[in-house]
């Protein structure tokens, strides 16, 4: 009897111990499938802008050393060729044409994702993470009434599934100059309210109109309302002085931030959406940064982030985390030289091709306007390649989701792909099958691209969008083109008339994927 006794609890135990290395089997697979996810964004860096894609007038060498660890993708895309359409459909997986308010947000804009939306941070949330957005924002903030500057700025990030956020609120060269660190911004002195707004708050009121004499970068169209740093803006804003940040400092900061975020979350998953403000206009790098390359300061913006990308490997490095971490890297919009400030980037160009062998750039949908630098890298589960396949922004939404073991609900992320395998350079994988580009909010242009074929759309929709319709004008740029992006990836020889009925296919599948709603099959 005592014997049986005894067998039964060896057996118990055995049962037990097998039990519990399979538990922390999967347990390990779980967590194996969990890595951080760091998604770095570079704001209107052109296809061409790194060393790694073909510059060679400036070194991108932590960009680079990524790249040539991970996969560097040459059909790796944004969705928009603008800011705003492309984070919002980044964050929400769905193309930002769908959506109300998309275009390039106005200093004051009300939140344009609605609190509850299913984004890339809710999914990762449910997934077990901690998520954090640092650095540029630029989709909006507070409610209908817009954002409350002295108050509780909400919904913002917090509200779509962010833990937490420290935020350049629009860009660089929007009012105001301050931080958003969760609901509010930090510093703010009551005695000094911050007041943002359109019109000017009183006629004795400084703006680069009036003291153009006084700035230390003067302004080549917009740009010229209220100066802070020597640097006039788009808005108007008077107050919150003891909140107010100095260009140059921008990038140390996200920095500090990311790695503290880092740091505190090292022992859990964690997402981070490092949001650079570089290369975008006011291009003003640190001091230590200026000069660095013979490009100006849009080069040296490029020299900046390239730093900050090694400063977040460095921090990775140190905590041990590079073989539990997805990076990411892409950028919101292709390049642009005069974008609104005298800083030197056209007259310094010399034989630099921001937007590498494509034309256009930012607010177009040639391909210089979304074909960008996308890269990723994951120490010991990504094998290094250089990778054709057409991947986008728009699909981390579904892709992390996969990785995660999340399920996405029918009725969210209605244009995101899961491309995991592509994005993790898996043998065979495939990306898309086809991308639709667009320029700026609803009201512009589209781009189809089907494998090597590219059809133009370009809309007169609205009377708002009359800088286009203007350019279409002088351009005589037709309704539809189309282009083989295998014999001609500069898009310089529309045959649409050689193949119509390739043309006709493709002008189809995009109406329907328009008015479809969605792209994403329904499960
Ligand atoms: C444009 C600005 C440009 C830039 C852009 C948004 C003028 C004349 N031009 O309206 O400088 O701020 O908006 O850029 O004001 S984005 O990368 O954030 O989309
Ligand atoms: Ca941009």
């Amino acid at each position: 009897m005592n014997l049986v006794r005894v067998l039964t609890g060896l057996q118990v135990l055995a049962a037990l111990s097998l039990l519990i290395t399979e538990f922390s089997v999967a347990a390990e697979k779980l967590s194996a499938e969990r890595p951080n996810v760091v998604v770095i964004m570079a704001d209107d860096m052109g296809y061409g802008d790194l060393s790694c894609y073909g510059a060679h007038s400036l070194q991108t060498p932590h960009l680079d050393r990524l790249a040539a660890g991970g996969v560097r993708f040459t059909s790796g895309y944004c969705s928009a060729s603008t800011c705003t359409p492309t984070r919002y459909s980044l964050l929400t997986g769905t193309y930002a044409f769908r959506g109300e308010r998309t275009g390039i947000a106005p200093p004051n804009s009300p939140s344009i994702i609605a609190p509850g939306t299913e984004t890339v941070a809710s999914v990762l949330g449910r997934a077990g993470y901690a998520t954090a957005v640092v650095g540029k924002w630029h989709l909006g903030l507070g409610g209908p009434d817009g954002p409350d500057w002295n108050g509780d700025l909400k919904p913002g990030p917090l509200e779509i599934g962010f833990d937490t956020c420290f935020l350049l609120p629009t860009t660089n060269d929007r009012v105001p100059q301050v931080y958003v660190h969760d609901h509010r911004v930090p510093n703010l002195d009551p005695a000094d309210p911050l007041w943002v707004g359109m019109k000017k708050p009183s006629p004795d009121h400084p703006t680069g109109l009036t003291h153009r004499d006084s700035l230390k970068m003067d302004w080549s169209h917009g740009h010229n309302s209220t100066i802070h740093n020597g640097i006039s803006r788009i808005g108007f804003y008077t107050g919150g002085h003891a909140a107010r940040f100095r260009d140059e400092d921008l990038a140390d900061e996200w920095v500090n931030r990311s790695v503290s975020f880092m740091e505190e979350h090292q022992d859990e998953p964690f997402f981070l959406f490092f949001s650079s403000h570089d290369l975008h206009v006011p291009r003003v790098p640190h001091e230590r940064f200026q000069g660095s390359t013979k490009l100006g300061f849009r080069g040296d913006s490029i020299v900046q982030l390239d730093w900050c990308v090694g400063e977040l490997m460095k921090a990775l490095e140190r905590l041990n985390l590079t073989e539990k971490t997805l990076v990411v890297f892409c950028s919101d919009n292709g390049p642009v030289m005069d974008d609104g400030y005298k800083d030197e980037a056209l007259e310094k160009l010399g034989d630099h091709r921001a937007a590498g062998p494509f034309t256009g750039g930012k607010y177009s949908v040639y391909e210089g306007g979304t074909r960008t630098p996308f890269i990723t890298s994951w120490k010991g589960r990504i094998q290094p390649q250089v990778s054709d396949e057409v991947v986008c922004t728009i699909d981390l939404a579904a892709s992390l989701a996969a990785l995660t073991g999340q399920t996405l609900p029918d009725d969210a992320c209605l244009d995101s792909f899961d491309v995991l395998g592509a994005l993790l350079g898996d043998r065979d994988a495939r990306g898309r099958d086809h991308l639709v580009q667009q320029d700026n909010g609803r009201s512009g242009s589209y781009g189809l691209r089907v494998g090597d074929w590219k059809l133009q759309r370009h809309d007169r929709r609205s009377s708002r969008n009359q800088v286009v319709e203007k350019q279409l004008e002088n351009t005589k740029v037709p309704k539809f083109q189309l282009f083989n992006l295998a014999d001609d990836p500069a898009e310089k020889k529309n045959v649409i008339d050689q193949h119509p009925e390739v043309a006709e296919k493709l002008q189809q599948q995009l109406q329907k994927i328009i008015a479809d709603g969605r792209s994403r099959a329904v499960r």
